[in-house]
């Protein structure tokens, strides 16, 4: 019933801003649990097979310049909607188009440095966790549950 995951990394830019607690904060919040954590330099090769469907993009090298530029935290959240609820809580792509309230919309001005990742379907997510975390993640029994779901 809660067993839906999805992949949320805090980009360079999220790092170096101190924005990894604020972060954490909002998704643990929600009801969300964390199952995978970790903080990675990304080398050039994962970037390009994480944005493998953005490569024709113009902003392509640019985005995997910036993705290896500096350590990132990657994590695997799990719960109900989590997918699309984490895109919620994200926000838009373009950070003009993000709401307030939203990651995007309160901490960033700038497309090309947008802060956080969130898997965009259920499938891309389970792609993403297996190339992110090939070495497979925390499976254990939060004792929240019964507090967050009916
Ligand atoms: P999202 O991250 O919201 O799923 P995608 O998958 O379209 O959005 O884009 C992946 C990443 O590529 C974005 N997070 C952003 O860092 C970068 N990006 C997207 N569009 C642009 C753009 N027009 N110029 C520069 N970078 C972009």
């Amino acid at each position: 019933m809660a067993s839906e995951r999805s992949y949320i990394m805090i980009k360079p830019d999220g790092v170096q801003r101190n924005l990894v607690g604020e972060i954490i904060k909002r998704f643990e919040a929600k009801g969300y649990k964390l199952v995978g954590l970790k903080m990675l330099m990304v080398d050039r090769g994962l970037a390009e097979k994480h944005y493998a469907d953005l490569s024709s993009k113009p902003f392509f090298s640019a985005l995997v310049d910036y993705i290896i530029s500096g350590p990132v935290v990657s994590m695997v959240w799990e719960g109900r909607e989590v997918v699309k609820m984490g895109r919620t809580i994200i926000g838009a792509t373009k950070p003009s188009e993000s709401a307030p309230g939203t990651i995007r919309g309160d901490f960033c001005i700038e497309v090309g440095r947008n802060v956080i990742h969130g898997s965009d379907s259920v499938e891309s997510a389970n792609h993403e966790i297996g190339l992110w975390f090939p070495e497979g993640v925390a499976e254990y029994e939060s004792s929240q549950k019964a507090w967050i779901y009916e």
